[in-house]
């Protein structure tokens, strides 16, 4: 064989050796659409599934978003799109015009599947938002607006984060416009439990509330009002509703003005989700991206390294 056969064979050999050893998915991970504010959650059937927002192209600000779809993984590699699940024209509140079904999250209990999602009901948008709930047996299917929650809502009040602790009880996280807020759901997961309360020690609060806990730390990961160019900042406390206490940036600017992330564990590793403008170079066309997260001894958390 000639030396060029060879140095064929072996370059082909090498490729292959770097596709089996891929880990997972280059970022952005979701290519054929675009997608933003990803919560990430692994459910019961051992998947590890996203519920974003989806931008429309063309965009009109992010006011022609319309629609969710949900994906979901079991190696970081492949990622299945499983579809369209709800649409603005489905809720029977919403505004007439449509559009701005923002960053939403979705919740296990009561053999039933949680689906939260910002929506305004009416043409004064940032002025009507409130926080709509669908259902289903089925973590990526099936599901059917039942209402929104009573008694939150109101003025650039978005983006809904519920979190369940480890004694079941579950909690509602939202906001925006530099006003966060948390407090008890009832199990019945459609109202809440008692008063919604401010949550202070977010230092630059801006919006994109999402609480985790880990070894007995609650964090509370937000967007900052960096101009431009947003960072997730994080603050953490010891009970699920603070006082919480600043303690850094978790995630640097990326190539968007935007920024809203959330934290999962997934087969013995931390991760963060987010969003850049890698693909489009426009921040209303988002990609959903991921990175590892490292937690040092007194539980802090190390800003995430970006990758391509
Ligand atoms: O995607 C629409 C809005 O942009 C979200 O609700 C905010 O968190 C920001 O990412």
């Amino acid at each position: 064989m000639t030396t060029r056969g060879i140095l064929i064979i072996l370059v082909l050999i090498s490729t292959k050796i770097i596709t089996m050893a891929q880990d997972r998915a280059d970022n952005p991970i979701i290519r054929h659409i675009y997608t933003a504010d990803p919560s990430a959650h692994v459910w019961k059937d051992g998947r590890l599934y996203i519920y974003p927002s989806h931008d429309i192209d063309p965009p009109k600000g992010c006011d022609r978003m319309d629609r969710y779809h949900v994906f979901s993984t079991k190696d970081m590699v492949k990622w299945k799109d499983h579809g369209e699940i709800l649409s603005a024209e489905q809720i029977s509140w919403g505004r007439a015009e449509g559009g701005f079904m923002w960053a939403p999250d979705c919740a296990y209990k009561n053999k039933t599947y949680y689906f939260y999602f910002p929506h305004p009901s009416g043409s004064n948008w940032n002025n009507t938002w409130k926080i709509g709930v669908a259902t289903s047996k089925k973590p990526a299917s099936d599901f059917k607006e039942v209402g929104y929650i009573k008694g939150v809502g109101g003025f650039a009040m978005i983006d809904p984060c519920v979190f369940i602790d480890d004694d079941g009880q579950a909690y509602l996280f939202y906001g925006g416009g530099r006003k966060c807020q948390g407090g008890k759901l009832k199990d019945n997961m459609l109202e809440i439990d008692g008063e919604m309360k401010d949550m202070g020690g977010l230092e630059d609060f801006h919006e994109a509330a999402w609480v985790f806990k880990r070894k007995g730390i609650y964090y509370l990961v937000y967007s900052d009002l960096k101009k431009k160019a947003n960072q997730l900042r994080y603050a953490s406390s010891t009970t699920p509703l603070g006082p919480w206490k600043y303690k850094g940036i978790l995630l640097e600017s990326t190539n968007c003005d935007t920024s809203h992330g959330s934290v999962v564990e997934y087969k013995g590793q931390w991760y963060l989700f987010y969003h850049n403008s890698a693909i489009s170079g426009r921040g209303n066309l988002r990609s959903v991206c991921f990175d590892k997260i490292t937690f040092n001894e007194d539980g802090t958390m190390n800003t995430v390294i970006q990758t391509g």
